[in-house]
């Protein structure tokens, strides 16, 4: 089996390589030509497994480069996860969120629907799409209210998914995930920002935390477990829309006391508030309900909530303060 991936560079790109890798899978990526030329910075997370995946340069602005890609390459799944993904960016420049994140979709269809229509296809739809909830927990049926330009480009990917399902016949299937996290995740998102800043203040690097938000609550799971419901969505008889929740919400600062607390700290005496970390329009709270995941696929998540923030922590503290986790600690009290 030939699949491709758009966004394998990134967090859930690599696990889901990883994990494709692993079931025999000859593997491509759809990669820009500025990250071909920039291997040290932005191959971080596959630079493990670079003699075994196959990187195409294309951009997702671009409908030549990515006919030119599919057309060269029989693939039998393609995994579209590359966005612009933080929706705080969204809000700054939603007309390059839009660009990127629709017609890009839009590219990657029109181009499998032309030269590979058997090529099964996934895409990347989010718990954003919910966003004002209409009912809680949410799942497949719940209503669209995205609050941001992120959570409305999204909209408009699974729309145009289905639509390319119900008029050409394709196998378009989107898995609606609900916030996924680990130790590759980006600096940018809450949960990396408050890990990776409870290593440097062990480490002596920094002595607070800002943040913006602390009562809004997601449904945080692990991208490793996250990317297993990707594929299995792809091997069904039929396509259909998968929510991937952990069913479980906890607040911005419960994760905070959590991670602080693995290092043996106090949130209380490090995090601030600071309105630039506000949000136009936030998404208060988000709760997945993956029954249909879970019967259907029979997929069910391995990690734990706090084992995920242990993990993050314990990770960061290794590339930061360059020690095991207790002798960090201990140090630095
Ligand atoms: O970590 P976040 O930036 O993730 P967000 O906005 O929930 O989106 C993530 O999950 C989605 C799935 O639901 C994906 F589709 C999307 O691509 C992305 O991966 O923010 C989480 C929450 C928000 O409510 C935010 O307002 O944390 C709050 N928050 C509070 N202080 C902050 C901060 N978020 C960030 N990034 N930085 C802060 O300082």
């Amino acid at each position: 089996m030939k699949a491709l991936i758009t966004g394998i560079t990134g967090q859930d790109g690599s696990y889901l390589a990883e994990h494709l890798l692993s079931l025999g899978y000859e593997v491509h990526g759809l990669v820009r030509r500025i990250a071909l030329e920039d291997p040290e910075r932005r191959f971080t997370r596959i630079s493990h497994l670079l003699d075994r995946i196959h990187l195409h340069p294309a951009s997702l602005e671009s409908y030549p480069s990515i006919f030119s890609v599919v057309s060269r390459n029989d693939f039998d799944e393609c995994y579209h996860l590359a966005a612009q993904s933080f929706v705080a960016e969204s809000f700054a420049d939603g007309f390059s969120t839009m660009n990127i994140n629709i017609n890009g979709t839009h590219y990657m269809l029109a181009a499998l629907r032309e030269l590979r229509p058997t090529c099964r296809f996934y895409f990347a739809g989010s718990s954003e799409m919910f966003g004002l909830v209409e009912e809680s927990p949410q799942r497949e049926t719940t209503r669209f209210h995205p609050r941001s330009p992120y959570g409305i480009s999204k909209v408009a990917g699974f729309e145009l998914t289905r639509n390319y399902r119900e008029a050409y016949g394709m196998f378009a299937a989107s898995g609606i995930l609900f916030n996924h996290e680990g130790p590759r995740r980006g600096f940018e998102f809450v949960t990396r920002k408050i890990t990776s800043t409870v290593a440097r203040i062990t480490a002596g690097l920094a002595t607070e935390l800002a943040l913006g938000n602390l009562d809004a609550r997601r449904d945080w799971g692990h991208s490793k477990d996250y990317v297993r419901a990707m594929h299995l969505m792809l091997q069904q008889k039929t396509p259909d829309d998968f929510v991937v929740a952990s069913g479980e919400s906890h607040t911005v600062r419960e994760f905070c006391e959590l991670a602080f607390s693995v290092a043996g700290l106090d949130y209380r005496d490090y995090v601030r508030v600071d309105e630039r970390f506000y949000r136009p329009a936030e998404v208060e709270s988000l709760v997945g309900d993956a029954s249909k995941a879970r019967t259907v696929l029979g997929w069910t998540p391995t990690y734990t909530f706090p084992e995920m923030v242990r993990e993050m922590v314990e990770n960061d503290l290794r590339s930061t303060v360059g020690k095991p986790l207790s002798e960090a600690v201990a140090e630095s009290h």
